[in-house]
């Protein structure tokens, strides 16, 4: 038989649905997901292998006006997903009152895709009917295209979504192992789970100014051990993810510590450790040594 293949990018604004949409497609959770913006930093790659047909997804980062050097290589990250994918899905959020991408070249780009662009409006379970008309409105005078109206939290829609766009995928050899959920390292998924872990503990700018890195892995031990550092900006965001006492990171480390039990299925050690790397979202060395990608990279 001949097998189709290929990438599907999910795009949008932050906070759309696109990470929530990803992992409802694939049915596992791969791509952290919080109620706050700009959750996603770089692009997380999930497999759904079925009757003959290898989707690719590629979930990104928020569409957003780039304030610093992280944000801009976290658009970079989207923008160049939208060239690169054989199919697009642009995700609409009609609870938000803002165009739903930003004008320019985004825009410019996405309508480039042509045929390989197809959009969703998400959350109807929660949008009201005149969000949604103002939504599917757009979606017919800026794009020319009738969106699916989907709910990646209830599963509406998603079935015929998923068949729309397996039906855009072309004719080629599996890109991965047929048994294969994602691309990226158990450590990627590990700093991710805790950094999402982060998001729910903290508020403000903590989150956005923590970054965590797997410095250990013995997996021959039981519990596995893992070693973690998470570096902020900060001295000041050191003492408050420590906490009094250290009773905010203890916190931390154990609600961390369940997620990435449930997610490598063994028992876990998790020893976590804080530093301060002072400025390091504006910063393109240590973005680099971090292992964010830098404007032509992407
Ligand atoms: N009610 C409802 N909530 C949704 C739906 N899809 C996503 N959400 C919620 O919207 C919030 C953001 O979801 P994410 O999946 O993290 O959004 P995202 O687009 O990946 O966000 P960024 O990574 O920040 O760009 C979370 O609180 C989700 O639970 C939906 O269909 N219905
Ligand atoms: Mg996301």
């Amino acid at each position: 038989m001949q097998t189709r293949a290929g990438l599907v990018a999910l795009v949008g604004l932050p906070n759309v649905g696109k990470s929530t949409l990803m992992n409802a497609l694939i049915g596992e959770k791969l791509s952290i997901v919080t109620p706050r913006e700009q959750t996603t930093r770089e692009r997380v790659l999930g497999i759904l292998t079925e009757d003959g047909v290898q989707a690719v997804f590629v979930d990104t980062p928020g569409l957003l006006e780039p304030r610093y050097l992280l944000q801009e290589s976290m658009l970079a990250e989207a923008v160049s997903a939208v060239t690169d994918a054989d199919v697009v899905v642009l995700l609409v959020d009609p609870t938000r009152r803002e165009e739903p991408v930003p004008g320019g070249e985004v825009l410019e780009r996405l309508k480039a895709r042509g045929d390989a662009l197809r959009v969703a409006v998400n959350k109807v379970d929660i949008a009201s009917e005149s969000q949604l008309e103002k939504a599917v409105d757009w979606c017919r005078s800026e794009l020319a295209v009738e969106p699916l109206r989907i709910s990646a939290v209830t599963g509406q829609g998603l079935d015929e979504l998923g068949a729309v766009l397996r039906s855009l995928l072309p004719e080629s050899p599996f890109l991965y192992p047929e048994d294969d959920l994602a691309v990226q390292s158990v450590r990627f998924f590990v700093e991710e789970l805790i950094r999402e872990t982060i998001f729910e503990e903290y508020a403000q700018e903590v989150p956005y100014s923590a970054v965590v890195r797997v410095e250990e892995y013995r997996e021959a031990e039981d519990p596995i051990y893992i070693r973690a550092r998470v570096f902020v900006e900060r001295e000041s965001q050191k003492g408050i993810l420590i906490g009094k006492g250290g009773a905010a990171i203890k916190k931390l480390g154990s609600g961390a510590r369940e997620k990435i039990e449930a997610f490598v299925g063994r028992r876990v050690y998790l020893d976590l450790w804080v530093k301060p790397l002072a400025g390091w979202r504006k910063k393109e060395n240590l973005l680099r040594r971090l292992g964010y990608r830098i404007g032509s990279e992407h």
